[in-house]
């Protein structure tokens, strides 16, 4: 040390180190030994503790005022560090918290998954029975679909069948009229075929009536009964050509007609209930008739081939007589 040096040859009587280098590096003739007495050494050894003491103190001043701010900055590490762990710390806490609800969520998951893998089961069991439906449909699809072709083949023909419909309407509007024709025309017959019936079993024909003259004298009376018998009543005369159809037909020969007052006060009326028109009638009387000859002559005959050939007479003479039955169109 050159401080030591520089106090080593200041100070001459600094043996002690002198002495000391001698022995250790320089080996030099030993000096003599200065004889020390132990009222000196006291104080060296004083002074060495002194700079040793000095030493370790500037020592530790100078460590401390050295490591002084990097033992700071060490602690505010440590405390740094301190918390970080202690944040780890509550981390972890929570974490073991969320670790056991995470395992309770965990056992409710694999319950879910349980139930879900079951679904998943009833889903592909599913997915195989519409696969077979599928097929089913695929094949149902495909016969409609030539079920469509034969359609539209069908559709093509629409228009032809269409034109065939109409004629055939036509036509059958042309059968409709022909069969209503022929209907008119078996009504037609039919009323034919009645009036020759009747004509055959001796009825005349005209204008919508039947008229039957008798060949048998009868009484008034007995005259209407026979007619009843056959559907009708003794004739009644309603018209200038009516009355000109039996007086012509009677050519001559009383015949009793259904005019009577029987069973009346007075009043002439019709056996077959047509009315009496009293005034039209009058002109169908024979001139001076009715004279009713004895308070007698209650019914009336034609009496002559003349448009006036009415006469009253007793209902109880025996004369042939004039049925009339209407032609009643009862197919019709
Ligand atoms: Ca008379």
């Amino acid at each position: 040390m050159p401080q030591g040096e520089m106090k080593e040859q200041e100070v001459p009587d600094a043996h002690f180190t002198v002495d000391k280098q001698n022995i250790s590096l320089w080996p030099r003739d030993l000096p003599s030994k200065p004889d020390l007495s132990p009222g000196l050494r006291k104080p060296l050894t004083a002074r060495v503790a002194f700079i040793c003491l000095s030493l370790v103190l500037v020592t530790s001043i100078v460590l401390q005022a050295v490591f002084y701010p990097w033992l700071l900055g060490k602690i505010s590490d440590v405390k740094r560090d301190a918390q970080v762990l202690r944040g780890h710390v509550d981390n972890f806490s929570n974490l073991s918290s969320d670790l056991l609800s995470k395992s309770g969520r965990v056992q409710v998951a694999e319950v879910q998954i349980q139930m879900v893998n079951a679904s998943l089961n009833r889903v592909q069991s599913q997915i195989l029975s519409l696969g077979a439906i599928v097929e089913r449909a695929s094949a149902q699809i495909q016969g409609l679909t030539r079920n469509w072709e034969e359609v539209d083949h069908l559709n093509a023909q629409i228009p032809e069948v269409k034109r065939d419909l109409d004629k055939a309407s036509a036509l059958n509007a042309k059968v409709r009229g022909l069969q209503s024709s022929l209907e008119n025309l078996s009504k037609l017959l039919k009323g034919q075929n009645d009036i020759l019936r009747m004509v055959s079993q001796g009825w005349k024909y005209f204008k919508e009536n039947f008229y039957y003259f008798s060949h048998t004298p009868k009484t008034w009376y007995s005259a209407e009964q026979f007619c009843i018998s056959r559907k009708a009543h003794l004739t009644s005369v309603t018209s200038e050509s009516e009355q000109e159809f039996l007086y012509k037909t009677t050519d001559g020969l009383p015949h009793w007609i259904g005019l009577t007052k029987a069973g009346s006060e007075g009043n002439w009326y019709w056996v077959d209930e047509t009315p009496f028109n009293k005034q039209q009638s009058g002109r169908f009387w024979i001139p001076g008739e009715p004279n009713n000859v004895g308070n007698n002559e209650h019914c009336v005959n034609i009496r002559v081939s003349s448009l006036q050939s009415w006469n009253d007479a007793s209902c109880d003479d025996k004369l042939l007589f004039i049925c009339k039955q209407p032609y009643t169109h009862s197919d019709l």
